[in-house]
């Protein structure tokens, strides 16, 4: 190379390094749906110093938890119309949207940490092909402890269940209401422990963590580690908002966002047993379902696979494929 175009290859790098460093600092709110002492919202709130660490300041992302800045049903709205550059949300409270959503929730098809992973690793590409379409880019998602049956009185079979009014977060947990002959009522966990301190609500399906936030000893006898499916909180950013940050700064909110799904999985296993020895040690009875109600619950599980399958189509039976592959 010349002189000259080595004089220029060094100005034009930089005024292009200039022009990345050099763009204004901008502030992201985060609205997230669940306490601040709940793992997902501590694994965004690193997300957020890992962010602005990486960033020298540039991008200093606020989490805001407890559906207080967008509740939890509205977070994805909120910022797939750039009302908020960047959130958290239960991606299956969506599955009405697109099947695709509710790929997470899929009766005792992925029920350990493990399975949750390569099934995860399996959709995950298309569930990036679909938010990109909403105007959304995927930053990260975390995994839920396994989830379980809470109720206020022993359960041996789904009769037990009939006429109980169930507590529902998502279209899965709506449509086992259904099946099990209860009644649903869509509550975010935000509004939980008031549900169920009113009696608006009598059963729900949720993790220990979920139980242990909403202090469900207070209100529930039961829970049954029914460990039905491990269902994701999802961060996502406007893409607008994303694809004008300088390229260094999308950079890093990835980097970081990977670093947040490995240390909020981590947490999560971690934690599991954790939430479900408090349950237990603040008197409810923690057990497995008996075998009568866990045939009964598979059979759910059979309809409910079949179902979403048939909704999903070839994207949906591509992703099962390669997940059991
Ligand atoms: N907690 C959330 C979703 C799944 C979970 O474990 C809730 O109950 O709303």
């Amino acid at each position: 190379m010349k002189a000259s175009a080595v004089g220029f290859a060094v100005l034009v790098a930089a005024a292009q390094g200039f022009a990345a460093t050099s763009a204004r600092a901008e502030g992201w709110d985060m609205p997230t749906a669940y306490p601040a002492t709940n793992y997902h919202t501590e694994t965004a709130v690193a997300f957020a110093a890992c962010v602005k660490g990486a960033t020298a300041g540039k991008l200093d992302v606020t989490v805001h938890p407890n559906g207080a800045l967008f509740k939890g049903n509205d977070i994805k709205r909120a910022v797939q119309t750039g009302q908020a550059p960047i959130g958290e949300r239960l991606i299956s409270a969506h599955a009405n949207e697109n099947p695709l959503f509710g790929v997470d929730s899929i009766p005792f098809l992925a029920s350990s940490f493990d399975a949750s992973e390569k099934l995860w690793t399996a959709a995950r590409p298309e569930l990036e092909k679909l938010l990109s379409s909403q105007n959304l880019v995927y930053v990260y998602a975390v995994p839920w402890p396994p989830q379980g049956l809470y109720t206020k009185k022993p359960v041996t079979t789904v009769a037990d269940l009939k006429g109980v009014k169930f507590r529902s977060y998502s279209v899965a947990t709506a449509r086992i209401s259904e099946l099990a002959g209860m009644i649903p009522v869509q509550i975010e966990a935000a509004d939980l422990s008031q549900a169920l301190a009113t009696g608006v609500a009598d059963a729900f399906i949720s993790s220990g963590s979920t139980g242990f936030d909403v202090k469900a000893w207070e209100y529930m006898t039961n829970f049954y580690t029914v460990d039905a499916w491990l269902p994701r909180n999802v961060v996502f950013a406007n893409k607008d908002a994303f694809d004008a940050l300088p390229a260094d700064r999308q950079a890093a909110v990835k980097k970081c966002g990977d670093e947040a799904a490995a240390s909020g999985l981590a947490q999560a296993k971690a934690l599991t047993q954790k939430y479900i020895d408090a349950l237990a040690a603040n008197k409810m009875a923690v057990s497995a379902p008996g075998a009568e109600l866990k045939t009964q619950l598979d059979g759910f599980g059979k309809t409910m696979t079949a179902e979403w399958e048939a909704k999903a189509g070839p994207a949906g039976k591509a992703i099962i494929d390669a997940y059991e592959k």
